[in-house]
Parts: structure tokens; sequence; C-alpha cells
């Protein structure tokens, strides 16, 4: 049986509590510790709470939450393998797949542990062939573009972190990520690349996925018509080819043989991965490929490190505990519909669209794992874009708009690129700007401030900051490969601990299920078929109808 988390003693005081508003202003002016006292450190990275809107009592009350919803009890079951992914069935240890080499955990009767170096192993080696131009194209020559071929979990974490770790990307292997069944993606990116020197990675947990599976034979398509009209292989030279410019990613290895890739050119994860969980796992080969193995090793220490802080720092000062209560706090305590993340590092550009997909996916769910109906709300809405830019679009709403809107704010204190413009340092100036939005947010403008400033009687309330408005902020030293681990993992708990106390299964994602089904079953109704288009509901019908009028 799920727990009611509505049915808790603590759940009743944080009630209570959340009559009596906090003001930032104030707890500061009273304590001239709350910044420090509600600053963490967990590996590298160092959190200020203290721009959130709690007090020691709600600090007191949500630990209390989490106690009462076993959230301890249910990591312990998470690290241990057991499966509490209950509707698919299966283990969560994406944290197994951090552990350090010689480690021992069961599960099935294998040491996983044991299974992950191997794999892990097999990746490197072929990573460093690639790097190293020991890996040649059919014609001999030595591969620069690499284009990763996936969707949701077998694209977004290794892009993702392609991006964030630019620095420390070979330049000899540029790497490329092709997701959407829109034809444009695999179009506009084969469009720049030559074939002899490409070598496509398939990434597919499942290998059936319409998407990468389609994408996957319109790649090798162009691959072979390339190669064929250049002259370099000849009609009967295709699985020599493809061999030599496909690999794959899947724990489905007989599928990746029937679809024509070498097995032995295939590396493996398993089912107790989730796709949004697999960065780490050999859906990273890209990642590896591009940073190689000694930095993906760091990267790996950087998640594991985070495992290691969540499993045993005290709860007071576990930062993705006390991250994950908090989202709970504002969630169902102080009616927040979404979360915004901030980051200013330009590298960290993708990382609100990676969050999206494991925060959501993880915890947009209505029913708790036992099938009971929730009566409060769960998953909020992630989102963002990183700093400054965001601050020219929709900080607005956050400042000024009728919401409340957590904030993560996530800067690094080195630049990548450390650029001047005449005196001034530009990653201060960036830096700078980091530190007035947390400010502004929190501290707001009064409406003396603003009659001080000469506005007009009429505009004053317009040009008011009410202030109050919450946010973490988030500081490393630089985006390294252990810092961008850690940085994921962290997010991986909070995610977790909100799943724990909403009592949901955040590992399953029925909710993708669906709209699969009924893009295949509509697929004859868009190619012009009468009676595919007669079976469907009207709506959808005059829908496909316009459609079929447009196309030319
Ligand atoms: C992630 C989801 C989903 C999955 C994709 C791709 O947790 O399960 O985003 O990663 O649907 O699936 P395959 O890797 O099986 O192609």
């Amino acid at each position: 049986m799920s727990i009611d988390p509505t049915t808790t003693s603590a759940w009743s005081e944080l009630t209570q509590l959340a009559k009596t508003p906090v003001n930032l202003a104030a707890a500061f002016a009273a304590d001239e510790n709350r910044a420090a006292r509600y600053t963490l450190r967990a590996g590298d990275l160092v959190a200020d709470l203290s721009k959130n809107l709690i007090t020691d009592e709600i600090i007191t009350q949500l630990l209390a939450l989490a106690d009462q919803t076993q959230v301890a009890e249910y990591r312990e079951r998470m690290y241990r393998g057991e499966r509490i992914n209950v509707t698919e069935d299966r283990s969560v240890l994406h944290t197994a797949l951090r552990r350090p080499a010689g480690d021992e955990l069961e599960v099935d009767g294998e040491n996983v542990v044991d299974a992950v170096h191997r794999e892990l192993e097999k990746v490197f080696t072929f990573a460093t062939q690639v790097r190293t131009g020991q890996w040649r194209g059919v014609s001999g020559k030595r591969i620069t573009d690499v284009v990763n071929i996936g969707i949701g979990g077998s694209d977004l974490g290794p892009m993702m972190a392609y991006e964030a770790l630019k620095p420390y990307v070979s330049e000899d292997v540029t790497c490329h990520f092709v997701s959407n069944i829109d034809p444009s993606d695999i179009a506009d990116t084969t469009a720049h690349l030559d074939a002899e020197t490409t070598l496509v990675i398939v990434a597919s947990k499942t290998f059936t996925t319409l998407e990468t599976l389609t994408n996957a034979r319109l790649a090798r398509t162009w691959l072979l018509d390339s190669l064929r009209a250049a002259g370099v292989i000849t009609a009967d030279e295709d699985n020599t080819a493809v061999a030599r410019h496909f690999v794959a990613v899947s724990t489905a290895l007989d599928k990746v043989a029937a679809f024509g890739i070498d097995p032995n050119n295939a590396f493996g994860f398993w089912d107790w991965v989730g796709g949004r969980y697999s960065v780490d796992s050999a859906i990273g080969t890209a990642l590896a490929v591009a940073i190689g193995p000694e930095r993906f090793r760091e990267f790996l220490t950087g998640f594991h490190t985070m495992d290691q802080h969540f499993a045993t720092a005290e709860p007071k000062s576990n930062l993705p505990l006390l991250m994950g209560l908090l989202n709970v706090w504002y969630v169902n305590f102080l009616d927040a519909h979404t979360h915004a993340i901030l980051p200013y590092d330009q590298h960290l550009h993708r990382f609100a669209a990676y969050l999206q997909q494991l925060t959501m996916e993880s915890n947009g769910k209505r029913v708790r794992a036992d099938g009971s109906e929730v009566n409060y709300h769960t998953g909020e809405v992630f989102w963002g874009e990183p700093g400054t830019n965001g601050q020219h679009a929709f900080y607005q709403l956050i400042h000024q708009g009728s919401r409340l809107i957590p904030c993560d704010f996530i800067a690094m204190a080195n630049p990548a690129h450390a650029l001047r413009d005449g005196d001034q340092d530009v990653h201060e100036l960036f830096l700078a700007n980091f530190f007035a939005q947390s400010k502004a947010l929190a501290f707001g403008k009064s409406a003396e401030q603003v009659r001080a400033e000469g506005t007009a009687e009429a505009i004053v309330p317009a040009r008011v900051f009410p202030g109050n408005k919450p946010s973490t902020s988030i500081m490393a030293a630089r985006l390294s490969p252990k810092v961008l681990g850690e940085l994921i993992a962290l997010y991986e708990h909070i995610t977790f601990v909100q799943g724990a106390v909403w009592g949901i299964d955040s590992f399953d994602q029925w909710g993708v299920e669906l709209g699969k089904q009924l893009a295949s079953a509509l697929a004859p109704a868009v190619a012009g078929d009468r009676e595919a288009l007669k079976a469907t509901d009207a709506s959808t019908r005059n829908l496909i109808n316009t459609y079929l009028q447009l196309r030319e």
C-alpha cells in the first residue's frame, strides 16, 4: 500500500505553517546567519537555499514529512536494486552505473557493477579507436563526424552533456544528434556530412522506437547512396560499409542484428536503467567519443559523489533531500505550478530541456504506485533558458506576474572562455546578472524606492517589484565533467524525493504510449485511406481532411 502523504501529521503541520507567509526581507533582518545556515555543500556544489520561503520549523516539518512517507527506506530499496518500478516490475539502478569497479551489488544472481564496468570498457575501447583514428571508414578515412540517432532518454542526455562539456570535446570529431522523425532533422544533419568520414550510433534501449528506426534507415540509405555515388563501394559491399559506419547501443542485441548492425559493434545496458536515467550508461557513447574515457570517468565520479552524499548526508544537510522537499513545499502548500531552471552558463543551454524529461516524465503521474488516485498535486512543470537570455524574455512574469515560480539559478565561478571587453571581465559582468536576479526576486523594489527615482505617481504600481520570490542558487568552480555529473545526479535525486513523498512510480512512463499507438493507427488515414478516415473521430477527421487539402 502506498502512503497517502496527506494523512501524515507533518502534512497537517505544514498546512498550518503555510498560513503564515514567510517574509524574506524580515527573515534576513532577523537572522544575520541565515545565508550561512542555509548554504549547503554536496561534492563540488555549493547551494544557497536561504532565499527560499522557509523557516527552521518548516524545514523540520518537511523532514518529518520525508520520515513519515519513508523516503529514506525507499532510497535504500532503490540503491539495493529492489523492484521499486512496480508497474514495469523493474529495479531502478542508475546509481549502479557509476559505482567504482570492485564494488558488489548482486541483482538476479549477477554482480551488476562488474557487468557495468565490462560494458564501459567496451565503450571506452571503441571511443579510443575513433578518437585515435584507428577506427576507419570503409574507404580507409578516419572518422570526423559522429551522428547519434536516438530520442527521449536516448538523445537528451548525451546531447545536453555534449553541449555542456564543449571545452573538453575533441577537435577531431564533431557529434551531431538526430532525434525528431520530422525528415528535416536527418536531412539537415546529413546535408553537411561526408559519408566516408561519418559514423552513426543508433541509440535505442528497446530498438523498436519508430522515430529512431526510421531515422536509422534513412541514415543507412544516405550512407550507402553516398558511398556508391562516390564510387567507394560496389552493390555487394553494403554490409561491409554498414559494419564500418554503424554501431548500436541497446538492451535488445537480437534486434540490433536484425537491423543489420554487427552485434560485435553494439554496446549493451540493462532494463534496470530507465531511458531518462541512462546518459551515464552506454547511451553516452557519443559523449565518450567526444570527451574521451578519462573525462567520462570523471563524469561518472561526479554522479557517484552525489549518490554517496544523498545516501549518507544527514537529512538537515542533504541537498537532494532538501531541494526535493522544497519543491513539495511549493507545489503542495504554496500552490506553485511551475519551476524555472536558470543556468548562468551558456554551455548548459540544453539543461532545462534535459530536466523537462527527467522531472516531468518521472513525476507527471496521478495515481500512486498501488494504483490509488492522488488527491494532491504531483509533478510541476519544469522549464527555463540560460541567463541572460531569459532575463530579456520571460523574467518579467517571474518578477511581477501573479504566480509563484520557484527558481534554481546555476552558475560557475570560472568561465570556459575568459574574455575581456576593454577593462571589463565579461564573466564578471555575466555573474553580476546572476547575483542581481535572485536579489531582485527576493527583495524587490518598494513604492518608496520607485518614487525616490522621480517616477510619476500613476505608474508607480507598475514599477514596483513585490519581492519575496523564492530561489535557490547553485555554484561550482567550473563546469567540469565531474561537476556536470554531480548536477545531473542532484536533479535525479530531487526528482526521486518528490516522487517518494507523493507515493508515485517515478520510473514508468505510460503516458507516452497512447500517442504512439494512435500515430501508428492514424498513419493510413493520413496517407488518404478513406475507410480509415471514416473510422476516426469527427475532430481528428476534420484535421486530417484539412491537411489533405493543403498537401501539394
Ligand atoms: C525515458 C523514456 C523515453 C525513451 C525513448 C526512447 O525514460 O523511456 O524517453 O528513452 O522513448 O526509447 P528507446 O531508447 O527504447 O528508443
